[in-house]
């Protein structure tokens, strides 16, 4: 592989590890602030996110390489609202798309069909990924200053767990 496309999918381990430690402190903030279900729902995207980090580990290595793993940052450990916490994934959830759209495009360029088709995986689950995220920000905006509708929204969201 490329040594460039190698730095650039080893870096990509690195979002999606901070994206896996980003929701499992927006699932601590949830439970701190008594909305379990959006804490179970950030809970288990964290797992998913995790599992993202392996998927390219494991690409890197049948490619014949060593994934070098570098320092994670700290995320951010306060939100305003649920609202606002969810609009900081779907936030991240973008950035994540765009990272995914120039490592195609970098694959594209050097013609490596292994890596594109390993890619367009990715490519898929980011417009899963920002549909469910953006579902919870819409119905969190319609909710607005009603209790009753964030606790029923918050009861809903535990279904995924
Ligand atoms: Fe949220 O999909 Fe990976 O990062």
């Amino acid at each position: 592989m490329d040594a460039k496309l190698f730095a650039a999918l080893n870096d990509q381990i690195n979002e999606e590890t901070y994206s896996a430690y980003l929701y499992l402190s927006m699932s601590t903030w949830f439970e701190a602030n008594h909305m379990s279900g959006f804490a179970g729902w950030m809970k288990v995207q964290a797992g998913e996110e995790a599992k993202h980090a392996e998927k390219v580990i494991e690409n890197l290595q049948a490619r014949g390489h060593q994934p070098v793993l570098k320092a994670v940052a700290a995320p951010p450990n306060q939100w305003k609202s649920a609202l606002d916490a969810f609009e900081a994934a779907l936030a991240h959830e973008k950035h994540i798309s765009a990272c995914y759209q120039r490592l195609v495009d970098q694959a594209y360029e050097l013609r490596d069909h292994a890596s594109v088709a390993f890619l367009s995986w990715f490519v898929t689950e980011q417009v899963e990924e920002e549909k469910s995220t953006d579902e919870m920000v819409q119905k969190l905006r319609l909710a607005g200053e009603s209790i009753g509708a964030r606790m029923y929204l918050d009861g809903h969201a535990r279904k995924r767990a």
